[in-house]
């Protein structure tokens, strides 16, 4: 018989890392019955569970299709491996849809050592529009920072679609292919928000991305945006711009109010489960979205997800 989920979450506060491919099935199953056992599992590693918020450095990756997401990820897991620091990837995978697929050239995978017990990398339908997050990936990533000590959410998304990576991740990237001037435009038009830290990929390719390089930075610049590095980096050995991608996002980091970053992170995931579950309906019987996250900052700091949502389910009288 499989783990119940507050056996599951058990495991992942002793920092049990086998714990995770269980942890995804169960947060993955659509079974109405599995709802009392996803609950359980995030209730114990909720931070009156853990005794405060889960350690892990939650990392959201994100950019347009084939900008060298995965290639990235594969040569910062083993700079991460290197440093004894336990990884786990959440892959949103919008390959459903032929077109969400890694434009120039083949589309790579993560690379990691099969044997290597420290990584834990899943891919999981994305379920909807590009760069949107279904509740089992929000779910995932609030139960493996229990556990892991990086925990990553890989999506697909430019402009205004990572803002739901943005909603779990305590940092986001967000990765930009040399000459491609959608992510510039974006941030020169103010359509994008300021994301904590820009990557120009397969810098290889020379001159062409050191000025997408320059160019972004005019752009941040000009916003008046002092915090936000941008850095590139080339993923094909030999690998470069690795040593200053991740002081760059351990900085941040440190910068950050952990706690009021995950506090946030908890009621936008409750808000989405909710849409999800009840849709338009049960937010106009809430009063619409702005009265829900009024009430869900009235909550309990140390709720956890399902706890948020049942608060608003009473609330709506769903
Ligand atoms: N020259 C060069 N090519 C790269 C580099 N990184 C990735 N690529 C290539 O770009 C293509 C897409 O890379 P992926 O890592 O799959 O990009 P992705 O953003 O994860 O793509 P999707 O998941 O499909 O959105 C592949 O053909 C890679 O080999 C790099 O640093 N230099
Ligand atoms: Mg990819």
């Amino acid at each position: 018989m499989p783990d119940s989920g507050e056996e599951l979450g058990r495991r992942l506060r002793e920092g049990d890392l086998s714990a995770a491919p269980a942890v995804l099935n169960l947060v993955e199953s659509v079974a109405p019955a599995h709802r009392d056992e996803i609950a359980a599992l995030l209730g114990a590693v909720s931070p009156g569970a853990l005794g405060g918020e889960a350690p892990a450095h939650v990392v959201g990756v994100t950019g347009p299709p084939g900008g060298g997401k995965s290639s990235l990820l594969s040569v910062l897991i083993r700079a991460w491996r290197s440093d004894a620091r336990t990884v786990a990837v959440l892959v949103v995978d919008p390959s459903s849809k032929r077109s969400g697929g890694a434009l120039l050239g083949d589309r790579a995978r993560i690379a990691v050592d099969p044997g290597d017990r420290g990584v834990f990398v899943r891919s999981t339908a994305a379920g909807g529009r590009l760069g949107g997050l279904a509740p089992a990936t929000r779910a995932a990533a609030h139960a493996l920072a229990a556990a892991f000590d990086v925990v990553v959410i890989e999506t697909v998304g430019v402009g205004q679609s990572e803002t739901e990576v943005a909603e779990v991740a305590d940092t986001v990237a967000v990765v930009v292919q040399p000459a491609s001037g959608d992510v510039l435009q974006f941030l020169k038009s103010g359509i994008m928000e300021i994301p904590d830290l820009l990557v120009v990929t397969k810098a290889d390719l020379g001159q062409v991305a050191l000025r997408s390089r320059t160019e972004l930075d005019a752009a941040l610049r000009a916003r008046g945006e002092r915090d936000t590095r941008v850095i590139a980096v080339s993923s094909i050995a030999p690998a470069q711009g690795f040593d200053d991608l991740i002081s760059a996002l351990d900085e941040h980091r440190e910068r950050l109010d952990i706690a009021a970053r995950r506090i946030a992170a908890r009621r936008a995931s409750a808000l989405a489960d909710f849409a999800a579950e009840h849709g338009e309906r049960g937010l106009r019987a809430l009063g619409g979205r702005r009265a829900a996250l009024k009430l869900l900052d009235g909550q309990d700091f140390s709720l956890d997800v399902p706890a948020l949502t049942r608060a608003l389910e009473t609330r709506a009288g769903a």
